[in-house]
């Protein structure tokens, strides 16, 4: 398996950021995407992957209501989608951001794979199930990743269940790095 990690290894460039479907990158690699909501450790897991901290971008103001693409070694396009169930914005912002993100999931035709992240340590929520509802017509492109292995679990869900047990699922640590190499092997497969 020398070739994933040497894969990920390789460099992984900023793009741009954009709402509207009119501005996305016009390529045609193969595309992953990644979501859940704010806190869930996003940044940290698509750093993991990358060996390197490409994610900060996407923390910096005013982009993180924006699609981010990023370009790995002209092979991968990577894409750091806005998070939901903010707390500081209004309904008004939370439905467009939610639509341009629905309209985004539809639209894309290289996209392969849509990360959709949930914190092992709180559980999944109403809102990611919601979320995951609304997903329905793309519902086998979704990973599930539950984040944060590492920490001792607060809170338990029942919903987790319903969750594992309809869709493929990994649970992962970005500080230990436990389960990363096998999200890594999954998404190698998909060039
Ligand atoms: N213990 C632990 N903390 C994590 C992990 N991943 C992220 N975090 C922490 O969770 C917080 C949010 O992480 P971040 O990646 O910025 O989340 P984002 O808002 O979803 O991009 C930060 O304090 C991270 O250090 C993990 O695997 N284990
Ligand atoms: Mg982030």
């Amino acid at each position: 398996m020398h070739n994933v990690s040497s894969f990920f290894k390789g460099p992984t460039n900023f793009v741009l950021s954009a709402v509207y479907e009119k501005y996305y990158p016009n390529v045609a690699f193969p595309e992953i995407a990644f979501i859940g909501r704010s806190n869930v450790g996003k940044s940290s897991l698509i750093n993991s992957l990358f060996n390197k901290k490409i994610a900060l971008i996407s923390n910096t103001p005013g982009k993180t209501k924006q699609v981010n693409f990023f370009n790995h070694s002209d092979k991968l396009m990577v894409v750091d989608l806005p998070g939901y169930g903010f707390a500081k914005i209004s309904k008004k912002e939370a439905k467009n951001i939610s639509d341009f993100v629905s309209h985004y999931l539809s639209s894309r035709k290289n996209l392969k794979k849509l990360f959709l992240l949930i914190d092992n340590s709180l559980g999944a929520k109403s809102i990611d199930l919601d979320t995951l509802k609304s997903m329905g017509h793309m519902r086998e492109k979704i990973i599930i990743v539950f984040t944060k292995k590492d920490k001792k679990i607060k809170e338990i869900s029942e919903k987790n269940n319903l969750i594992k047990s309809n869709y493929e699922n990994y649970v992962v640590s970005s500080k230990n790095n436990e389960g990363i190499f096998d999200l890594q092997k999954i998404i190698f497969g998909l060039l």
